[in-house]
């Protein structure tokens, strides 16, 4: 890992955007006298130097040397401490041509600038209390969310949700720990009326510990929603899987016919189930085969339905369970993430055996409830009851500190142990909640976090 470099002190500069060919791109500068130094490579530096904070200012960015034009900018002027980092800044828009980005930046290098560090600009902005670590890190999940829900449970914790909800559960924490304190401090006849009463009872530490318990859970929906679930489609030839697949991806994608044995590769796409990326994979129908192509596409059909986070079984409706069906459902590992599909119901004489969701790929029937089976399987039982989930390992493990000595705690109240005890057990908890949100903090865990950026952010 490269390390980063803390010296908040010299001013930075990088592009913010990506490196290709565009319209327009973002050059960011940051720090002290940044404004004086974008000033010595602007055409008309006193209408930047003079200009008030938030506003743009249209001009060149010259070679000082010759004084040549090197490309036709818009600069905004930011002044501390009203700024993305808290400092000074200028954000320079040029054209995004290659040659014009490595022309404007050489030339802010030679004026003084250093190039940036990943994630420098967002170290700055924590450095100088603009945002707290979980908004930090929101910022690098916002820039690589894959779906439009990843990205707006990140616009959440950037907006400061999970920094709010830290900042409750460290409030009850505080509460305990003053109350135990109150009674180390005077000694129990001082305090009239309150002698001989325990400080805390066991199911306060409880709650607070199962709050702590929850929010360290949803980092398993962070997950899911951030990388998706890969789903595979399983049945035995002509269950219907490849016309399922269709109708999940509303598109004729897979060849679909009455031939037993018509998928051989297994196919994937992705697709959205109520906000969640499911990567589904259609197989290769399930039978003894003397063809050895086919024989292959069932074995590898095998490897894809072992590794799917969740299975969909299909019984063609107007064939009836077989004694492979029950075999395959039987020895499946884990029931939880199977889901038993009654298939092309539209056609149907019998009805559903327990726990099969009838569906039909024609008319769409059984979909909804298909969605809602996929979903509550993706996300676990507890779902996600607000939007407030955690996104990164950092942050759970943290939690699940803060929870492991919230147990102990609770521990010590049941058998009222040692207040001295007690109060060491809460601030360990209230550590491990600090070093969340950033007050507590090393260079260490710093540099392990903005180290993931990109360089410009
Ligand atoms: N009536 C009706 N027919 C369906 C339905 N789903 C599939 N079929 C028909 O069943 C036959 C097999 O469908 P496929 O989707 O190709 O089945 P498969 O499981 O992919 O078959 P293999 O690739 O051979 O393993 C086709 O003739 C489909 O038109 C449905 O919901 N209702
Ligand atoms: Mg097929």
């Amino acid at each position: 890992m490269k390390e980063l470099n803390y010296n908040t002190e010299d001013p930075i500069a990088a592009l913010a955007t990506g490196w290709e060919e565009s319209a327009l791109a973002v050059i960011r500068t940051s720090g002290i006298e940044s404004i004086e130094l974008a000033a010595a490579v602007f055409s008309d530096p006193d209408r930047l130097l003079n200009a008030a904070g938030t506003t743009a200012v249209y001009g060149y960015i010259i070679d000082p040397g010759s004084g040549e034009r090197l490309d036709e900018v818009v600069a905004t002027v930011f002044r501390a401490p009203k700024s993305y980092t808290g400092e000074n800044s200028v954000e320079i828009s040029c054209h995004g041509g290659i040659p014009a980005v490595s022309a404007v930046l050489s030339s802010l290098t030679g004026a003084g600038f250093r190039n940036a560090a990943p994630g420098e600009f967002t170290l700055r902005a924590f450095v100088n209390g603009k945002l707290d670590l979980t908004r930090a890190e929101a910022v690098h999940e916002i820039v690589t969310a894959k779906t439009v829900k990843a990205h707006s449970l990140a616009l959440n914790r950037l907006s400061g949700a999970l920094e709010r909800r830290i900042d409750q559960l460290k409030t009850g924490i505080l509460d305990m720990i003053s109350a135990v304190e109150l009674l180390l401090d005077y000694p129990e006849d001082e305090l009239d009326g309150q002698a001989g009463d325990y400080p805390l009872n066991a199911e306060d530490v409880a709650n607070l510990q199962s709050a702590v318990e929850k929010l360290s859970d949803s980092f398993r929906a962070g997950k899911v929603f951030r990388d998706g679930v890969p789903v595979a489609l399983a049945g035995r030839t002509n269950a219907g899987k490849s016309s399922l697949f269709n109708l999940l991806l509303k598109e004729d994608r897979a060849i679909v016919s009455e031939i037993h044995g018509t998928t051989r590769d297994y196919i994937e796409s992705w697709i959205t189930v109520k906000g969640i990326p499911l990567r589904i994979f259609d197989t290769a129908g399930l039978r003894d085969s003397e063809n050895p192509i086919e024989a292959e596409g069932i074995k590898r059909s095998g490897e894809v339905i072992a590794e799917a986070g969740i299975v969909l079984y299909l019984v063609d409706s107007s064939e009836g369970l077989n004694a492979e069906d029950a075999k395959f459902i039987r020895n499946f590992s884990d029931p939880k993430r199977l889901i038993c599909i009654w298939s092309k119901v539209d056609a149907a004489s019998a009805s559903a055996p327990e726990g099969f969701i009838p569906l039909s790929s024609l008319t769409a029937e059984g979909l909804g409830k298909l969605e809602d089976a996929l979903s509550g399987i993706a996300l676990g039982k507890k779902g996600i009851e607000d939007d407030v989930v955690i996104d990164s390992l950092r942050q759970r493990d943290l939690l699940n500190r803060a929870a492991e000595a919230l147990l102990k705690t609770k521990e010590a109240v049941l058998v009222e142990a040692p207040l001295d005890a007690v109060a060491m057990e809460l601030k360990d908890a209230l550590d491990a909640l600090g070093e969340i949100t950033g007050e507590i903090s090393s260079a260490d865990i710093l540099n392990n976090i903005f180290s993931n950026f990109c360089v410009g952010k």
